[in-house]
């Protein structure tokens, strides 16, 4: 039976990818940081196929001691401070994780399992003020923030790794991805999140930035599919993972109000401080490389992605489940 590893498996990707790799058999070993409250929502319902073990990016020796004793053939590094604007205010933590997290579990892979492979979670926010239309493989990387900064690194000592030690070392270069599980800051999930408070009469409004900002949007379901798919390549590579279609937060509320009825002109207020200091403005991937190397293609649509997502928060409020209210932690200024 394979063993692989999963950094960041309380995610949203991690929990999916985890899903995943047990149905093609695998033992899978999560990397769970410690914190004094333990959340493993994402994996509850899994747990008792997992095995958990605490560790953190930030401590190389912990990832030593953690390849020692699971010796795992596939190591999947899908742990970060995963969230843009927290990048401006933590630039230093996020290349500590983000950044460096990649070099020390690379580093330790290389001391202690070179015959393992590797994947990489690099970004679309890699091409940030972009380049070309639509962005592939050999697109220029422009990041806009720390976090694309970070994940330009991580990106391009994973390449480092590969060519200086021949590791099996891979990079996928996901574009957005959300669903059910993505974390409440992320705006397709603000958005589905709020149409459902709005319907249920528990908010009168949704904040929201940048409604110009285009996204290629995809489901997390599909994507780590392409992740395993990737490491069972006989030859490392960077791929881009895209639907190949671009969409505005703009109809991303379109089709989320809609879902329920509602008009999102009545509801969404313009809020300056979810406005970030360099914008992203177009994204859309072209995933050609993945179709003929991997046989990957998606299989939700945008429009099927958003229904899913506002349908499940509207049955998450209407089981009385409260979320925290993420709204002031996720601004960049004071109102
Ligand atoms: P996510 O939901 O924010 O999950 C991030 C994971 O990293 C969580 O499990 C988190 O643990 C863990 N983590 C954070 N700091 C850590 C540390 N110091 N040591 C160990 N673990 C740490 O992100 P996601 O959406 O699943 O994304 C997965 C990866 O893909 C990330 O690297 C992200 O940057 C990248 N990516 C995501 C997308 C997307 O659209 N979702 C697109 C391209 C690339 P806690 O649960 O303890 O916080
Ligand atoms: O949902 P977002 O915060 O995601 P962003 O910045 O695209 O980053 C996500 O995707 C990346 C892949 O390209 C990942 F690497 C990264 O880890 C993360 O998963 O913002 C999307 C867009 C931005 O243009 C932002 O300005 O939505 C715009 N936006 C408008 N109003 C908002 C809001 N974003 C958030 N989070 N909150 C708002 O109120």
């Amino acid at each position: 039976m394979p063993t692989a590893l999963i950094t960041g498996i309380t995610g949203q990707d991690g929990s999916y990818l985890a899903e995943f790799l047990l149905g093609q058999g695998y033992q899978v070993i999560g990397m769970v940081r410690r914190a004094s409250v333990v959340t493993l929502d994402r994996i509850e319902h899994i747990q008792d196929k997992i095995t958990l073990v605490q560790g953190d990016l930030l401590d190389q020796i912990c990832l030593v001691r953690i390849l020692q004793e699971y010796r795992p053939d596939e190591i999947y590094n899908l742990a970060a401070q995963s969230f843009v604007p927290t990048s401006w205010h933590q630039p230093i933590l996020t290349g500590e994780v983000t950044a460096l997290g990649a070099t020390r579990m690379l580093e330790g892979m290389r001391t202690v399992l070179p015959s393992a492979r590797y994947y990489q979670a690099s970004s679309s926010e890699m091409f940030g003020k972009v380049r070309e239309v639509p962005q592939s493989e050999s697109t220029p990387f422009y990041p806009r923030s720390p976090y694309g900064a970070a994940k330009v690194y991580a990106h391009w000592i994973t390449v480092n790794y590969r060519e200086s030690y021949g590791l099996h070392a891979t990079s996928g270069i996901l574009f957005n991805h959300g669903s059910p599980r993505r974390g409440l800051e992320f705006v397709e999930r603000k958005i589905s999140h709020g149409v459902a408070a709005i319907k249920l009469g528990l908010a009168d409004n949704l904040p929201l930035g940048n409604l110009k900002a285009r996204r290629d949007m995809g489901f997390a379901g599909d994507h780590v599919r392409a992740m395993w798919l990737m490491l069972q390549q006989e030859k490392p590579d960077d791929y881009v993972v895209a639907t190949g279609e671009t969409h505005s937060i703009r109809e991303i509320c379109e089709v989320a109000f809609s879902r329920l009825g509602l008009d999102y002109e009545d509801y969404v207020v313009r809020d300056e401080r979810f406005f970030r200091p360099a914008e992203v403005d177009l994204l859309v991937g072209d995933p050609s490389k993945a179709g003929r190397v991997l046989g990957w293609e998606p299989v939700v649509t945008f429009t099927e992605l958003i229904h899913m997502m506002v349908d499940s928060d509207l049955k998450l409020l209407q089981s009385g489940v409260q979320m925290p209210d993420v709204t002031e932690m996720t601004t960049l200024k004071r109102r």
